[in-house]
């Protein structure tokens, strides 16, 4: 069951890009249409997970900086949302301009970033002994609205522990 969310920014100084899981085509990412308020199709999990509650096997990756269990979430007024969201970078979000970044994300149980993620969870939950599932998402050098182009970095990380 997928669990808990774990979030790297450069935008925290102390964060620099090569500490970020693997993201982009090399990663084999998939990648979200250039946009404003746009969202990902439908995403359907490998790992169930709860949040507030309720069990989802389908996610939205939204452009502006969340990720939305069973609906995509579109909206550019990001205080009018009605039903839980993930919400690492919130901002309105615009992919549209010349070097406005891209939105990547991917499922992956690959073994060394299960690895990586594990060493990251077990600072602050050092009984948590393995992972099995990575959800990662990256906001990539993303821009805000209105086309501009702001270098900003936050990769997302949802894991799952057997
Ligand atoms: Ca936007």
């Amino acid at each position: 069951m997928l669990t808990l969310l774990l979030l790297l920014s450069s935008g925290v100084r102390a964060i620099s890009l090569s500490d970020f899981y693997p993201f982009g085509t090399e990663a084999n990412d998939s990648v979200l249409p250039q946009g404003d308020d746009g969202s990902s199709s439908p995403i359907s999990l490998s790992q169930r997970f709860t949040l507030f509650g309720k069990l989802y096997s389908v996610i939205h990756v939204n452009i502006n900086g969340n990720i939305s269990p069973g609906v995509p979430f579109t909206s550019s007024h990001l205080d009018e949302v009605s039903f839980p969201t993930i919400s690492p970078y919130r901002l309105d979000v615009d992919t549209r301009g010349v070097d406005g970044g891209h939105i990547w994300y991917r499922q992956t149980t690959e073994s060394i970033l299960l690895d990586q993620a594990l060493s990251h969870v077990q600072i602050v939950y050092p009984s948590v002994f393995s992972l099995d599932y990575l959800f990662i998402a990256t906001w990539d050098h993303v821009g805000y609205f209105e086309m501009h182009t702001e270098q900003v970095h936050t990769n997302v990380v949802l894991y799952s522990r057997s």
